[in-house]
């Protein structure tokens, strides 16, 4: 039998926490055959909370579940951990200015970037859910020297399937003829959902829509305000949806991208596209053997490359705003 994978959870007694732990533990994560142990990092006022989830994990009885441990110290939590799933995080409170929120999340994952430093397995990936999870993803990364730098990602597969949809309803195909999509930037309102080389049912996308308005007025801010959108409705943030997108980020990192497809992930910038080096940006990635690249070569056109570098900017001033406090 396999050895399980250690999956560490922070924020787990959570919303996206919630929706997440049950799928990581059913199999969904890594694979129907991939056993997983679950450590799941909480603040001592949440512990108990998250007691509550593991004995309701408990009551499942999944047979790929081989223990859940519950900690309040990253120290404990990240101990030779395979996958960190960073989802608790400070969220804005009314009148927080950004560098109050910037430094309120570098109190969380500047201990957590160092607690995987020096206790997580080897071969750790990191994944940052909690916002802002461009900078907070960079934040733990500069905590973490002795980790790889391409280990540490942020999400925006759930911009990116909020995009998929989107295209797919207006051009009356399903989703999964969908490909190619590209979510550039960050993971905020300027992130730009690109569709200039993805495909619609084996045709050129950007040609199928022929509307640029539609594209400039339309798709790109339902995209871009989606998440806003389901508070509106929901009285709550993404929860279910981006539990889901972690767990397609993680499982795309490790199983791989299919042929003739790529998919959007937060990275560290290797300089392609003029994206400054160092930065967490989201670009268009093929992934294989546990490894990703980023898809090179793509024609950027006027409308593109304003929209990038505008995202791109705001990610500038995010680190500017970072090296300011101290945090990297
Ligand atoms: P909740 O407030 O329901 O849960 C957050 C949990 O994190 C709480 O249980 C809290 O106790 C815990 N927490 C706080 N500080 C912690 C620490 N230092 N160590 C461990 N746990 C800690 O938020 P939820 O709705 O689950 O959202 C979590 C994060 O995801 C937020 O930052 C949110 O903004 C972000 N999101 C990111 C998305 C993305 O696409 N990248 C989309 C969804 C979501 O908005």
């Amino acid at each position: 039998t396999r050895t399980p994978v250690n999956v560490t959870v922070t924020g787990a007694a959570g919303q996206i926490g919630y929706a997440l732990l049950f799928r990581i533990a059913s199999g969904h994560l890594l694979g129907a055959d991939v056993p997983v142990k679950l450590r799941l990092l909480e603040i001592p006022q949440a512990v108990k909370a998250a007691e509550g989830t593991a004995m309701e994990l408990d009551d499942c009885a999944f047979p790929l579940l081989q223990g859940i441990d519950i900690a309040d110290d990253p120290n404990v939590a990240f101990d030779g951990a395979n996958i960190a799933l960073l989802v608790g995080a400070r969220p804005r409170t009314k009148g927080m200015e950004r560098g109050d929120l910037l430094e309120a999340n570098g109190g969380i994952f500047k201990p957590q970037g160092k607690a995987i430093n020096d206790h997580a397995a080897d071969d750790i990936k990191v994944l940052v859910v909690g916002n802002p999870a461009n900078t907070n993803a960079r934040i733990a990364q500069a905590a973490a020297p002795d980790v790889p730098i391409e280990r540490f990602t942020a999400m925006t597969r759930l911009d990116h399937n909020r995009a998929v949809t989107q295209l797919a309803k207006k051009t009356g195909v399903s989703v999964s003829d969908v490909k190619k999509l590209t979510i550039w930037g960050n993971h905020s309102a300027t992130q730009y959902p690109d569709i200039f080389h993805a495909e619609v049912a084996g045709k050129n996308a950007a040609e199928a829509v022929n509307d640029e308005a539609w594209l400039a007025d339309t798709f790109i801010p339902t995209v871009a305000k989606r998440g806003a959108a389901i508070i509106e409705a929901r009285g709550a943030s993404s929860a279910a949806s981006a539990a889901n997108a972690a767990i397609d980020h993680v499982h795309t990192w490790v199983n791989g991208t299919a042929a003739g497809d790529w998919t959007s992930m937060g990275i560290p910038s290797d300089g392609s596209y003029g994206v400054p080096e160092g930065i967490i940006s989201s670009f268009p990635v093929t992934t294989k053997d546990g490894k990703y690249e980023i898809v090179q070569g793509l024609e950027i056109n006027d409308f593109s490359r304003q929209r990038i570098d505008a995202s791109v900017a705001e990610l500038v001033e995010e680190r500017e705003a970072v090296k300011g406090l101290g945090l990297i």
